[in-house]
């Protein structure tokens, strides 16, 4: 889809067309219309849904580029991406707060990650200088053994909402930068942002068919996956939906890279700093929105500062300005959808059902003219055991459920009791503490005296049991699945 701008003065929604073979089109599906969640009667955006002819356009547009494009150079390739990064860059305030209209997290945090989605292509753009293989010796004389890595074909990249142009941009960028194509289906509820970044690769000089953006409901993205011309697909999203595109990959035999659910925990230990463990604690649970599957949504506490940081902690979300999230001094926005905000709703429900004690107090939500937003209020919940589903499941949403710990290794044991392991965080000032956590917590990410979301565009990302399938992504680990290796027996003669 591709968003045609109102003109100067006009108000409405902005129109949205989708990326078929190197030209922008309407889709042939059922008319859509973007909302603001924090205003649900605006609309950002509105188009009309791919259809499931759209969707096979895509892939086929994608198949007939894949011979020119797996053959351009990599330093040419790369190349489209330093163009792009540009452009995303130059574009950061305007799409930033486009993000945050559209998705609901603070004009500061969709700046920053249109900055990040730059970054990262930038990064990616870097591969062509890194090396493109190995070299081993070979037994036999005359001969050296090569590996060699080629790209995978036609990827299938299907992205999720609450990142709408960094997750894109870590999928998207190493794909191309390896010499695949691209069909891609971003999350439904944010086709704008999906929409920038496939105009800036486009604009940078992509050939037609190189990078495809359909727009469409879950129906057309399971076709998708099922359609024998999809070579790989690379998913971030619910761990449900995960595992299922995982099963038909399998079914297939193509390759599949599913970065799931996360039950992120907090350990704070009683030699923490506890002002820096309390700020990054709150960042980590109610950042936009906790809407990350990064997000902190388990603390634990050792019990001999468990009074005075849970105090804390409470006492700082409920300070937290709720509102728009394109105001100034706005720290957390609403939720994406209504549905979203009624499943948080109803999670916090069950858990005080359960036996939750809730330490936060707010009891009002933005009113007047965000009366009608998908907001829910910042929530801390004690639990008194581990038995309440809200420790177990995730939410997706701005609650944090805390246990106290007697001492450092109950921590850590009740931070590992997850069938989740995406990320961690420790506060403690002591080593032996920190390489304990190292050693004792299956995540893919451990944080050591910072919250437990981020991820670096230059080092690995993904989760342990039920939060990842499959490689890791960015980094040079996204290599292991964009590419794959052919291993070269080469003799002179
Ligand atoms: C981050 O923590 O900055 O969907 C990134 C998610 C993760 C990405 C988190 N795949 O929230």
């Amino acid at each position: 889809m591709r968003a045609v701008e109102t003109s100067p003065g006009e108000t409405g929604p902005v129109r949205l067309q989708h990326l078929v073979d190197g030209r922008w089109r309407d889709g042939a599906g059922a008319a859509y219309t973007d909302v603001n969640p924090a205003r649900p009667s605006r609309s950002v955006a509105a188009g009309t849904e791919a259809s499931a002819e759209d969707a096979v356009a895509a892939v086929a547009a994608a198949r007939r580029a894949a011979p020119g494009w797996s053959g351009t150079p990599y330093h040419e390739r790369a190349a489209v991406l330093v163009r792009a990064a540009a452009l995303v860059e130059a574009a950061a305030e305007r799409w930033g707060a486009e993000l945050a209209a559209e998705e609901g997290k603070t004009r500061p945090e969709g700046v920053g990650e249109v900055r990040r989605a730059a970054e990262i292509l930038r990064y990616c753009a870097g591969e062509a200088d890194r090396e493109a293989g190995e070299v081993y010796a070979s037994p036999r004389r005359g001969e050296r053994i090569l590996v060699t890595r080629r790209p995978v074909g036609v990827v299938l990249v299907v992205t999720p909402f609450n990142f709408p142009i960094a997750i894109p941009a870590w999928k998207i960028a190493p794909a191309l930068v390896h010499g695949n194509t691209v069909v891609w289906k971003p999350a439904s509820t944010v086709p704008l942002l999906a929409v920038r970044l496939a105009s800036a690769l486009h604009d940078a000089g992509l050939p037609p068919g190189v990078l495809n953006l359909v727009v469409a409901g879950g129906r057309t993205g399971g076709a998708l996956v099922h359609h024998p011309g999809v070579d790989a697909v690379t998913f971030t999203g619910s761990t449900a939906v995960g595992r299922a595109i995982a099963a038909s990959c399998a079914a297939r035999g193509v390759p599949v890279q599913a970065e799931m659910g996360g039950k992120n925990a907090a350990v704070v230990l009683a030699d923490a700093d506890l002002d820096l463990a309390a700020e990054q604690v709150l960042l980590g649970a109610f950042r936009s929105t906790g809407q990350k599957c990064t997000a902190t949504s388990r603390l634990v506490v050792e019990r001999a500062v468990a009074d005075e940081f849970v105090a804390e902690i409470a006492r700082r979300a409920d300070a937290l300005v709720v509102g728009d999230p394109l105001v100034d001094g706005v720290q957390m926005g609403p939720l994406v959808s209504a549905a979203a905000a009624e499943a948080v709703g109803a999670g916090v429900t069950a858990a005080v059902r359960q036996g939750a004690r809730p330490r936060t107090t707010r009891e009002h939500l933005p009113g007047g003219d965000l009366a009608e937003g998908f907001f829910a209020p910042p929530a801390v919940l004690e639990l008194d055991s581990t038995d309440p589903v809200i420790w177990r499941e995730e939410l997706f949403g701005p609650v944090l459920a805390v246990v106290r710990a007697a001492d450092p290794a109950t921590a850590f044991a009740l931070a590992a009791d997850s069938a989740y392991g995406l990320a961690a965080a420790v506060f403690t000032t002591d080593l032996g503490a920190a390489l304990d956590a190292v050693d004792t917590l299956d995540v893919g990410v451990l944080h050591v005296n910072s919250e437990t979301a981020g991820a670096d565009p230059h080092v690995p990302f993904g989760g342990a049991k039920h939060s990842g399938y499959g490689p890791k992504e960015q980094g040079r680990a996204s290599r292991e699945f964009f590419t794959h290796t052919t291993t070269v027996y080469l003799r002179g003669r």
